[in-house]
């Protein structure tokens, strides 16, 4: 996190980009985990933004196969856009606190828009790059990063307004272990970096890290963090809506908040995937609270 800005947490009590209800209580469960108090025991000055920005969406029923909700997912996005991009204008670092990974296409179009070349560090146990036509279940969690990229429906690829679409040459996906065809052909035709749980078991946390960092920081002038807790194997983080197995273990999950604090090159960041209908005893709750810690400094020695 660049020289400890002070934080405005926005929480985003929002689920429907997902394929099941449950990750809208993620901000109130990491919340009651602690959140705030951590980050100010670190000497973070915390901001906590009510969730009032986000607009009532129960009437929107606008949806379709291939995207599903598209009128509640849209809205939220367009309305989190405004106030991503209202706490970088206060001078502050935005942290959305998730709810479903469609969030991502507002954080992100901001974060975008506020600087002129933006890297972004993807972690995930997914690529979130499919496209409407490529979508395997027309869930809109699925197609963040593709939107960010300008490719799928214009009513998300057009968020953030012009000149908010990403660089492939500075994205990096890290934790990735379950793609879509349609994914990996993208990731592939843009040379997208993606360093999956192979790379991470055969040359170390820390060097993918040191890989990745390098991709989303150079030549840019800030780095967006998306992190999502499915990035974390279900044994650590079992509460979240599409666990896939074979994860980040514990210990691989700090090390690379902490090397992200050392690195100093983050400028806003999202906490994803939460979902504590799925969570027993807020076991991954805990977590996301811990691994906050570690990316805003928290030191074992
Ligand atoms: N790739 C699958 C799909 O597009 O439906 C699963 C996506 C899960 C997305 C979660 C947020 O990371
Ligand atoms: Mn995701
Ligand atoms: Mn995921
Ligand atoms: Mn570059």
């Amino acid at each position: 996190m660049k020289e400890q800005l002070p934080i405005t947490i926005l929480p985003v009590p929002f689920d429907w980009g997902a394929g099941r209800r449950g990750a809208a209580s993620g901000p109130e469960a990491v919340l009651q985990a602690g959140l705030v108090r951590r980050l100010q025991k670190l000497g973070c000055r915390v901001q906590l933004r009510s969730d009032d920005y986000l607009p009532n969406t129960d009437a929107d029923r606008r949806t379709s196969a291939k995207l599903k909700h598209w009128g509640r997912v849209q809205t939220m996005n367009e309305a989190l856009a405004l106030e991503a991009a209202a706490a970088m204008r206060a001078g502050t670092f935005p942290l959305a606190i998730g709810g479903d990974h469609s969030l991502a296409i507002g954080t992100v179009a901001a974060a975008a828009k506020a600087r002129r070349r933006i890297g972004v560090l993807w972690i995930d146990a997914h690529g979130d790059l499919n496209t409407p036509q490529t979508s395997p279940s027309g869930n809109i969690h699925g197609m963040s990063l593709a939107a960010l990229l300008g490719l799928g429906d214009p009513r998300f690829t057009g968020i953030g307004g012009p000149g908010a679409k990403l660089n492939p040459g500075h994205i990096a996906l890290v934790g990735a272990r379950e793609l879509d065809v349609g994914e990996k052909e993208l990731i592939r035709e843009l040379g997208i970096a993606c360093f999956t749980m192979h790379d991470i078991d055969r040359y170390g946390m820390a060097r993918v890290m040191e890989n990745a960092i390098r991709v989303v920081s150079d030549g840019t002038d800030g780095v967006h963090l998306s992190f999502d807790i499915d990035s974390v194997d279900p044994g650590e983080a079992p509460g979240t809506g599409t666990p896939v197995r074979g994860g980040l273990n514990y210990r691989e999950a700090h090390l690379a908040m902490e090397m992200l604090h050392e690195a100093a090159v983050v400028t806003s960041a999202d906490l994803v995937e939460v979902n504590p209908l799925l969570d027993n005893g807020q076991r991954t709750a805990r977590l996301a609270v811990e691994l906050a810690a570690s990316f805003a400094g928290e030191r074992i020695l």
